[in-house]
């Protein structure tokens, strides 16, 4: 098996996003595409040699092909040994579980999350260290340097391998360890939750169902939730992973799990709903007729974690992204314990849990995660929820409605305006930085502006800079108003709008968010002019 070296010519759009790097499958089928990427982690990642990688992915179109593309480079990059996930699949926390338990120096996950998959749709590829966690900038940095100047790449010449059954075997130099993807995530699941609990609670009247969208979670919900724990056969619909996700769109939220949604608020409902995204790193959480924001159920989570033997000992901090709402701040007060505010995307966590300084921390975007590994992580959300309705034997309605009156209610809503011209989403931006110096002191939406800024962070534990992480607006009553462009699109630009205000008054908890946030949500549309430049006159999604 001769190691080749492939010419190659650099191609201009490999800069990773908020996640990775994600692009129309067309464009990954380009030849080398892929090649000149992987090539590009591989050398940002110069102490790999003999190590071992971690690869797998949600199962998406060209997951197959990616697999076999990358265990040959890696065999000719000098890696020790690879894990592959049976199938090619592994889900986003279990890659970073994998990583952890077996002191891998890093992992491949091939996804591209909820966007959605298949020949016409897309593919994606990020990097995650040893620590687990997603490649911080520093090293995303290095790979989009590399991919620009790249010549280049090697690879082995020789067959694809199996990668359907479990084994081992050589490639080159390099050893291919085919295993379980389920296995080290359930077993790490099973030391953080009290698995009796949870059976007696699915032994009782209590019912839920798990929509895994035909993405990845389906095989760890299966295995967790009916084989463990005992819920009756069905829990998990859509269970079995396709390539094209089934044709759907694997986004947790009340527009694309509308199915899921109309249950929970049907005759007909159970008492729990959730759902996770493609690479089962998000979870959307319903209780019966109650949709729970991600921002309340982070809250909520952190308030009552005690109950959970993985988390006896209290939290020690909390973090959040900056557009997700304050609500957990204010648990953190309460508890006496710190609370950082970071920008999007979980790679920001990932210094702070390895610090020891947080416990917890989660994004509004259906993100919710723990120091047990470096990302968010769908099913654990799912079981620390079941934890805590299994030890106060409330409903999740109960269990909200009583946090509110406890902590105030963050009313929340973020609006998304998907797919406009990427000119357009530069304009917005661009004009509204120009406006923030004489937008602070203004009153807007009945509120006085106490400051307008575009956010920055800097990391508490490395010292490193984060700039342009979000335009802000931030209210002297406490509510806040904020503007970022997405970076996980592959399709122009994606706005999206994040509006807060803080109701402490429990006679005033129970209404509708897009009522009490409306003058926010108009401001929000007047200073973007967002019907004006993309003629659109509402919000693709409204979460
Ligand atoms: C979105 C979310 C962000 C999340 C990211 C990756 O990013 O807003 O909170 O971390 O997706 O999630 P953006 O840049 O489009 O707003 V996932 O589930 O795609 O790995
Ligand atoms: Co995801």
């Amino acid at each position: 098996m001769a190691v080749l070296t492939i010419p190659t010519q650099a191609f201009p759009d490999q800069r990773p996003g908020t996640s990775g790097l994600r692009k129309k499958v067309s464009v990954f089928q380009q030849p080398h595409y892929l090649e000149n990427f992987v090539q590009s982690i591989f050398a940002a990642i110069p102490d790999r040699k003999g190590k071992t990688l971690v690869l797998g992915g949600d199962g998406r179109f060209f997951n197959r092909e990616a697999i076999q593309i990358i265990l040959r480079m890696a065999a000719a990059n000098g890696w020790g040994k690879v894990m592959v996930g049976r199938g090619g699949l592994l889900s986003t926390p279990a890659v970073s579980a994998i990583i952890r338990v077996h002191h891998a120096h890093g992992g491949i996950i091939l996804s591209a999350s909820h966007n959605p998959a298949g020949p016409h749709h897309d593919f994606g590829i990020k990097y995650n260290i040893s620590n687990g966690g997603p490649a911080p900038e520093k090293i995303t940095d290095a790979i989009w340097a590399g991919s620009k100047s790249i010549q280049s790449y090697q690879t082995l010449d020789t067959a694809d391998v199996d990668i359907d059954h479990d084994g081992i075997f050589q490639l080159g130099d390099m050893t291919v360890e085919i295993c379980d993807p389920v296995r080290d995530y359930a077993e790490l699941m099973a030391r953080i939750f009290d698995f009796e609990a949870l059976r007696r609670l699915f032994n009782g009247n209590f019912r839920m169902r798990f929509d895994a969208m035909h993405a990845i979670t389906g095989p760890y919900a299966l295995e967790i939730l009916e084989n463990q724990l005992g819920a009756p056969a069905g829990t998990v619909v859509n269970g079995i992973p396709l390539t094209d996700f089934g044709g759907g769109h694997p986004d947790p939220n009340l527009v694309y799990a509308k199915s899921l949604a109309d249950y929970l608020f049907g005759e007909e409902a159970p008492d729990f709903g959730a759902a996770s995204d493609g690479d089962g790193d998000r979870n959307m959480i319903l209780g019966r007729q109650f949709f729970v924001t991600p921002s309340d159920s982070l809250a909520v989570l952190a308030a009552n974690a005690t109950h959970i033997p993985g988390y006896h000992g209290g939290l020690k901090g909390v973090a959040r992204s900056m557009p997700t709402s304050q609500a957990v701040d204010v648990v953190a007060q309460k508890l006496g314990i710190p609370h950082y505010e970071t920008p999007t995307g979980w790679k920001f966590f990932g210094n702070l849990l390895d610090a020891g300084k947080i416990t917890f921390c989660g994004e509004e975007s259906f993100g919710t995660g723990s120091d047990h590994v470096r990302e968010k992580d769908g099913l654990w959300a799912v079981l620390v929820w079941l934890s805590v309705i299994a030890a106060t034997g409330k409903s999740v309605a109960e269990i909200v409605t009583r946090h509110w009156q406890e902590f105030g209610r963050h009313y929340y809503t973020r609006h998304d305006y998907e797919g406009i011209p990427a000119s357009a989403g530069e304009e917005i931006m661009a004009t509204l930085t120009a406006q923030l110096p004489v937008l602070a002191g203004q009153t807007l939406a009945g509120r006085i502006v106490q400051t307008a800024d575009d956010f920055a962070y800097t990391d508490p534990i490395d010292g490193s800079i984060s700039s342009h992480q979000g335009l802000r607006l931030l209210f002297s009553d406490g509510a806040r108003l904020v503007f970022r462009l997405s970076g996980t699109g592959t399709e122009g630009a994606t706005l999206r709008i994040y509006h807060e205000h803080l109701e402490q008054d429990a006679a005033r908890q129970q209404l509708d968010p897009q009522r009490v946030l409306r003058e926010l949500i108009a401001l929000g549309k007047d200073l973007t002019r967002i019907e004006k430049l993309t003629g659109r006159k509402a919000p693709t999604v409204i979460t």
